[in-house]
Formats: structure tokens, C-alpha cells, sequence
């Protein structure tokens, strides 16, 4: 049987390419494609483009695809859930943000499986109207550390799982994740359910209600997954759902 197509969204970053000078790629990391071939699946990173080049990209790119990861990345530009930039707002990339928001738009018409990672909630959350925090340590001081100093692999903080969540199944209720983000999810948008969070708060993962398989995390299974069990399953479930519809 031909394993499921997973379609990931990509990154724009500029780098000295050889001769050129910041030439802008289109990326994504390989910890993502190595999830998911070792999940059974076959990853499809989806090219960012500017989306009003051609209208049909985004819907025939998804057509070749069984699901779509959504993949960490840069901050989310603000003007996208209305708010003004704050000054530890970081760069960001406003034809990712069209191209993602317009793929997770493809992906619920069709009803595939989605897992969003990192930016990735970010992105689900203020596509569902949600809000996010744009600098945790200044807007959130008595936060805990959520970008880690130490090796990508290694855990760093706790998440606590709700028992009724997909989520649960496959981790627990209890785990420690690998955190790099400096931004979270703020007010929570419609048709999302909170099911994990950090012990200071902030919202580590939510599913969609008005979706058939939609899970979104804050963390970084990809970064975890080879030496972590709990890290793989999140693949494994997302894949095989992929599989069965
Ligand atoms: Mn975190």
C-alpha cells in the first residue's frame, strides 16, 4: 500500500547560497521529514508562495496530499488577529502566514487529518479567531523558561494533558516537551478545546471541535521523536489517521 502523502508547510528564509547573497529558500526542517518517514508516511513539503501569483496553488497542492502538518516557524504577523506589534516581536513573514492560512482553509474543506507544531498552534488559533501573547517574558513575567537553552532533544518543561482529549492517548496526562517559543496563544479562538497546558499557564495544546482530526501542540515532538516514545506517537497517530480517513 502507498504510504499517505503529508503535506508540510515550509518556511522563506534568505542565506548565502554559494555565490548569491541571502537568497530566500524555501524550507523545512528535517526533523519534521524524519517523523514522519519513520511514522510510515511520506513527507511533502508545500513550496510558500505568494498566494495571489496563482489562485489554484494552494487547492491542488492539498489534492496530492493525505494530511498537512503544519510546521514551526517565525512569529505570526499581529495585523493577522488585529493587534499592533509589540516591541519583542520578531521578524516576520506575511506570505507564510497567507500560504498557511490558506492551506489549513483547504485542508478543513477536505477533511484531512491536521497536526499543527509550534508556530503551527499559533497559526490554527488565529485562524480560529484567537489572539496570541507576542512576547511571553515581557507580557508574561512570571512565566517559566519556554525557550530552552539546552540540546533541541532534551525535555525541558512539564505539560499536563486533559484525560478527555485525543492527546491523552497518545502521551499521557503527564509529560516533560522540548520548548522554543516565545510567543503562545492569548485569548482562545472558537471551536477549540484547551487540552494541555504548561505549570504556568500557558496553553501547550488544543483540538479542534469542528474538525475530524485536528491536534495541535506548542512543543517540538519532532525535536524529541527519536529518543522519546511519546514524541513518535504523535506521528504515528497523525499518520495513521491519514491512512483510515
Ligand atoms: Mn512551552
Amino acid at each position: 500500500m502507498a504510504r499517505p502523502v503529508i503535506g508540510m508547510s515550509t518556511g522563506r528564509m534568505a542565506v548565502d547560497y554559494g555565490p548569491v547573497p541571502q537568497y530566500p529558500l524555501t524550507y523545512v526542517p528535517l526533523d519534521y521529514v524524519e517523523a514522519v518517514l519513520e511514522a510510515g508516511g511520506l513527507p511533502m513539503p508545500l513550496a510558500l508562495h505568494d498566494v495571489g501569483l496563482y489562485d489554484g496553488a494552494v487547492a491542488e497542492q492539498l489534492a496530492q496530499c493525505d494530511g498537512l502538518l503544519l510546521s514551526g516557524g517565525v512569529d505570526i504577523n499581529p495585523a493577522t488577529y488585529g493587534e499592533q506589534p509589540h516591541p519583542q516581536l520578531n521578524a516576520t513573514t506575511p506570505d507564510r502566514d497567507a500560504h498557511e492560512l490558506a492551506l489549513l482553509g483547504e485542508a478543513k474543506r477536505r477533511g484531512i487529518p491536521i497536526l499543527a507544531i509550534c508556530r503551527g498552534i499559533q497559526l490554527v488559533n488565529v485562524a480560529y479567531g484567537g489572539t496570541l501573547y507576542q512576547d511571553i517574558p515581557s507580557q508574561l513575567p512570571d512565566a517559566i523558561q519556554h525557550s530552552q537553552r539546552s540540546a533541541r532533544h532534551l525535555p525541558s518543561h512539564d505539560v499536563t494533558v486533559s484525560e478527555t482529549s485525543r492527546l491523552y492517548d497518545l502521551v499521557g496526562g503527564s509529560i516533560a516537551v522540548t520548548s522554543f517559543h516565545h510567543q503562545a496563544v492569548k485569548e482562545l479562538g472558537a471551536n477549540l478545546d484547551v487540552v494541555a497546558t504548561a505549570p504556568d499557564g500557558i496553553i501547550e495544546g488544543v483540538e479542534a471541535t469542528d474538525h475530524p482530526w485536528l491536534v495541535a501542540v506548542q512543543w517540538h515532538p519532532e525535536m524529541s521523536h527519536a529518543a522519546d516514545a511519546p514524541s513518535q506517537a504523535i506521528f504515528e497517530a497523525f499518520v495513521a489517521q491519514c491512512i483510515s480517513g
